[in-house]
């Protein structure tokens, strides 16, 4: 059969079409995958007040890179850390009222490994031995002379991490030595970061010097797993700051994961969980708490008690610090 040169051109754009439409064909869960995939704002990280600027940087490089979101959470409140002008984390952080540097830290994985320390002095970076907690032993949590033992153990140095200017407030503050710990609007520094990787996973860290010139042993809601910092892999994650006896109370990281595993945005979670502190605690008022959350789709919220809470958000859009949304107007 003689076949004309145009009929064999339409003929073979057909054929094409044809096998393109069945390449490209899904079938309805598929699609709904590849919709969800589509939608997803990945990778990103999520972190706590202005500092978190910079603290999203050596994480979104790690994300960039394709790198997993425990090791960008990891480096990147690192990050703040080591940064001694912040005076509620790490080193420069406001002493207890004895005048001792203490820490707390978490961090979670996507597999929903957990490892966390807790009343750790002089050490410089304590979300690194919380990682090693995690990764090395069989427990979850080391606290005070163990958690050093440990760190030391394992190559971390001893430092000194009251800086200069650290203790001069101490001093100042002895003067009147008002043991009442209240924590302003302005005065929050920990770090609590989120991040979704380009693979889809989730993980979350938490690092803070805690409450400045806190009672000698307190420890407050950042190294608790559920309190200060929860994910789950399947649903999202969620971080806290402020006064962290009112989220130890209410368990607010895990109450988020669980409003969102529900059905709940990270921003209704957010709101939800910090309408539970108003509905338990009546004093509520005079304390500031922040959350923030962070879901599978890379959907994010942020809520707090009182104006003042910010947050830095770094995706495809670039790294913005955004004012949160708070409840007393
Ligand atoms: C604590 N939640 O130790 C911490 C303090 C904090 O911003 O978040 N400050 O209670």
């Amino acid at each position: 059969m003689k076949v004309s040169r145009r009929s064999f051109i339409v003929k073979s754009l057909v054929a094409a079409i044809g096998s393109f439409a069945v390449s490209g064909r899904l079938n309805a869960k598929e699609n709904i995958r590849t919709t969800k995939q589509r939608l997803r704002n990945k990778p990103l990280v999520l972190s706590t007040w202005s500092h978190g600027i910079e603290a999203n940087k050596p994480a979104w490089d790690v994300l960039k890179a394709n790198g997993k979101a425990v090791d960008a959470v990891e480096k990147g409140v690192m990050q703040t850390e080591a940064d001694p002008e912040n005076t509620s984390v790490g080193l420069g952080g406001f002493p207890d009222r004895d005048g001792n540097v203490t820490l707390d830290a978490c961090i979670m994985d996507e597999t929903g490994n957990a490892g966390s320390i807790s009343f750790l002095q002089n050490i410089v970076h304590p979300i690194a031995v919380a990682r090693l907690v995690m990764d090395k032993t069989p427990h979850v949590m080391l606290s005070g002379k163990g958690a050093f033992q440990f760190a030391i153990e394992s190559g971390f140095e001893k430092t000194d991490l009251l800086t200069d200017k650290a203790k001069q407030a101490w001093e100042k503050w002895r003067l009147k030595a008002n043991y009442k710990p209240v924590i302003n609007i302005e005065n929050h520094d920990t770090i609590g970061m989120l991040a979704l990787d380009a693979n889809g996973d989730l993980s979350g860290a938490c690092t803070t010097s805690g409450v400045a010139f806190k009672m000698h042993g307190r420890v407050g809601d950042s190294p608790i797993i559920g309190a200060g910092m929860f994910v789950d892999n399947e649903v999202g994650g969620a971080v806290a700051t402020g006064m962290g006896e009112l989220v130890l109370k209410t368990l607010g990281s895990f109450l988020i994961v669980e409003f969102m595993r529900n059905g709940m945005s990270p921003q209704e979670a957010c709101e939800k969980a910090i309408d539970r502190i108003k509905q338990k605690l009546p004093d509520y008022e005079k304390f500031q708490i922040g959350y923030l959350a962070l879901n599978k789709q890379g959907e994010t919220g942020a809520y707090s008690i009182h104006k003042g809470f910010n947050y830095a958000q770094y995706d495809k859009k670039g790294n913005n610090l955004i004012d949160a949304e708070y409840l007393l107007k």
